[in-house]
């Protein structure tokens, strides 16, 4: 599934080796559908598609709404391509958040830092502290004519289903315009965007990097956010998300041991230390304190 537009979907549909784009409607149950569902189709007399019903999923991109409950935002996902930049602001806890997503799902992690032709000492410095954690970091501009990081990212998107996410304005479909010329997907000044109060994309939409090659991967695309929480889980598995703690904290006395207040803990000797950011453990305490208000184990 393509992209879900509420009244219909767009869904790529591949019969002898030919791939076509096939609106289709949805009934009842069907409306859940995401972007990336495998879905089942028939074809009405008029010859638009009926979705009969989705597969099963094998990951789900998801967040809290605005009741706390769970919100599907993208499925069977392969990579998460978290993208942050120094405008419209850099977000450092915005992206623990994510990595803890991503990380609970799970699923394979990149993280872009974009518009490094603006980037400032201090956003680099908090970016440092992300590069000393295992993950493959990557630096772009798509202002700078030879797009700096652009083919680096696109190596690492082969024969994966990826999905750019962060923040509204970070630039996720100008990177997109990047990474495959001429599909000119809609990308907006940041004031224009911000005075209106609205985001540019505003649906998630799947696309192929290179048609002509099967293996070269598919990256969707998808709104930006302001705020952005792992769906409610019980704060008890929240450290899972973090890999600094998950790791250090292997060394814990308690083998439940949450890091909090708990003798000889292994994490809380770490952020003393250093080896721990302290940034990073109070984003931890934070998300903590959500899912204690957010989950309702029933
Ligand atoms: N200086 C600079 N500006 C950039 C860069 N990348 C994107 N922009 C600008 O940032 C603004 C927002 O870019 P978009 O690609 O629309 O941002 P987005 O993350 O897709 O935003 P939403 O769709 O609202 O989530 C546009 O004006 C882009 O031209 C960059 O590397 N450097
Ligand atoms: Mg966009
Ligand atoms: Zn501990």
């Amino acid at each position: 599934m393509i992209a879900n537009l509420r009244y219909h979907c767009l869904v790529e549909v591949t019969d002898n080796e030919s791939t076509k784009i096939l609106r289709c409607t949805m009934r009842g149950k069907q409306k859940g559908i995401v972007c990336g569902d495998r879905v089942e189709l028939t074809i009405n007399e008029e010859g638009i598609g009926v979705i009969e019903s989705f597969l099963e999923r094998k990951n789900e991109l998801a967040r809290p709404n605005m009741r706390g409950r769970k919100e599907v935002l993208t499925a069977n996902l392969d990579q998460l391509i978290i993208v942050a930049a120094v405008k419209p602001v850099f977000d450092p806890e915005l992206i623990d958040r994510y990595l803890a997503t991503a990380e609970l799902m799970p699923t394979e992690i990149i993280l872009v830092l974009n518009k490094m032709d603006l980037a400032d000492d201090k956003t680099v410095r908090t970016w440092e502290e992300f590069k000393n954690l295992p993950y493959t970091c990557i630096e772009t501009s798509t202002a700078i004519a030879a797009h700096p990081g652009i083919e680096e990212l696109k190596s690492h998107l082969h024969n994966k289903i990826s999905v750019l996410v962060g923040q509204s304005g970070v630039g996720k479909s100008s990177i997109l315009n990047s990474l495959i010329p001429g599909q000119d997907i809609q990308t907006q000044e940041l004031s224009k965007a911000l005075n209106e109060g609205k985001h540019t994309t505003t649906v998630a939409s799947s696309y192929i990097i290179n048609p002509e090659d099967s293996l070269s991967g598919r990256v969707i695309d998808s709104p930006g956010v302001r705020d952005f929480a792992p769906p409610p889980i019980p704060a008890d598995d929240v450290a899972q998300g973090f890999i600094d703690i998950r790791v250090y904290g292997e060394a814990c006395k308690f083998r439940d041991c949450q890091h909090l207040r708990e003798p000889h803990c292994a994490v809380k000797v770490a952020v003393d230390e250093g080896k721990i950011s302290n940034r990073r453990y109070k984003s931890y305490r934070h998300l903590r304190d959500l899912m204690e208000k957010l989950y309702r184990p029933y």
